[in-house]
C-alpha cells in the first residue's frame, strides 16, 4: 500500500513534469515561428584571419534571434527544436539570402578585400532538394561570384546520409562555392568518411583550440588534425582563438586561418562594417 502511493506520487510527478517540458517546447515552438514573421533573427558577423597574409579573408554568419523578451538568443537555445520541423529551413533560407546581401555591401565598399561569407547550414537544409536553386538564386540575386560563398557543415550532417552529401557537396563545388566541414573532432570523426568527402577545408573545434596554452606544452590532437589537412590538401582552420599563446602555436604548426574572440567577438553587421574599415 505505501509502495503503491509511493509509486503513484512519483508516476504522477513525472506526468507532471513531463507535461511541463512538452507544453513550454510547443510555446518555444509558436514563439519561433512568430519570430520568423517578425523578423525577429538577425545576423551576426565574425572575421576570420589569415595570419600569414595579415588580413581578414571574410566573416562567419551566426544567427542570433533577437527574442522581445529574452533577449539576444543564441542557436544552442532553439536551434534544437527548430530542427524538428521547418522552421529550421525558413531560419536557413532567411540567413543564407541575408548574408549573401551583406556580402554584396561589402565588396563594394571595400572592393579590394576579396571578402568571404561562410553561411552554417543545418542537415534538414542540406539535404532539402531546393538547396542547390536557392544557392544560386541569392548567388545571382546579389551578383557574387561563387566562389565568394563557404557552406559550413558538421560531420554529423554528412554522415546522416553520406553518398547523397558527397553529391550535394559536389554539385556546388561545380558551381565554385566552398564547403568547409565545421566542429571538426567534436563528433565521430571518421577518417574512412573524411578521405571520401570532397570538402576543401577543415574548422577545428574550438574544444581543441581551447586546451593549448592550459599546461601541456604540445596538443598531439591539434597537431595530428592540422597534419591530417596537409596531407589531404585540405585547408585547416581553427576557431574559438581567445589568447596569444594559441595563435602563435597554431601558427607554428602551419595552420593560419584564424577565428576567435581574440580577433572579435561575431559582431552585427553595422560593427562588422567598422571593424572592416578599422583594418
Ligand atoms: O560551431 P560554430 O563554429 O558555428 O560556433 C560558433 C559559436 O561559437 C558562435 O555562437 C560564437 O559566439 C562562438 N564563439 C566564436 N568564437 C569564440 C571564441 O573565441 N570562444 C568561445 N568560447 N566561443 C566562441
Ligand atoms: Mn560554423
Amino acid at each position: 500500500m505505501y509502495e503503491a502511493k509511493k509509486d503513484g506520487k512519483s508516476t504522477y510527478r513525472f506526468y507532471q513534469s513531463f507535461m511541463e517540458h512538452h507544453y513550454e517546447r510547443f510555446l518555444l515552438k509558436q514563439e519561433l515561428r512568430r519570430g520568423i514573421a517578425n523578423n525577429e533573427f538577425v545576423l551576426y558577423y565574425q572575421p576570420k584571419v589569415d595570419i600569414i597574409q595579415r588580413r581578414t579573408i571574410g566573416f562567419e554568419a551566426l544567427v542570433r534571434w533577437n527574442h522581445p523578451e529574452k533577449g539576444f538568443l543564441s542557436p544552442s537555445e532553439f536551434i534544437e527544436l527548430a530542427e524538428e520541423d521547418n522552421t529550421i529551413e525558413l531560419i536557413g533560407s532567411l540567413g543564407l539570402d541575408e548574408a549573401c546581401k551583406q556580402l554584396k555591401c561589402w565588396q563594394e565598399e571595400f572592393s579590394n578585400k576579396q571578402l568571404t561569407i561562410a553561411v552554417n547550414m543545418s542537415a534538414r537544409k542540406f539535404f532539402h532538394s531546393d538547396l542547390v536553386h536557392q544557392v544560386q538564386e541569392s548567388i545571382s540575386k546579389y551578383k557574387l561570384p561563387y566562389s565568394s560563398l563557404v557552406i559550413e557543415i558538421t560531420e554529423t550532417t554528412a554522415i546522416k546520409d553520406f553518398e547523397h552529401a558527397v553529391k550535394i557537396i559536389q554539385k556546388l563545388q561545380s558551381l565554385g562555392v566552398h564547403i568547409h566541414l565545421d566542429d571538426f573532432g567534436k563528433g565521430f570523426s571518421s577518417l574512412y568518411y573524411l578521405n571520401r568527402l570532397p570538402v576543401n577545408a577543415i574548422k577545428i573545434d574550438r574544444s581543441f583550440i581551447q586546451q593549448i596554452g592550459q599546461g601541456q606544452k604540445e596538443n598531439p590532437i591539434v597537431n595530428a588534425i592540422i597534419a591530417m589537412a596537409h596531407s589531404l590538401n585540405l585547408d585547416v582552420i581553427a576557431e574559438g582563438v581567445e589568447t596569444n599563446v594559441q595563435l602563435k602555436y597554431l601558427l607554428g604548426k602551419g595552420c593560419h586561418i584564424m577565428q576567435g574572440y581574440y580577433f572579435s567577438k561575431p559582431l552585427p553587421a553595422d560593427k562588422a562594417g567598422d571593424y572592416l574599415r578599422r583594418m
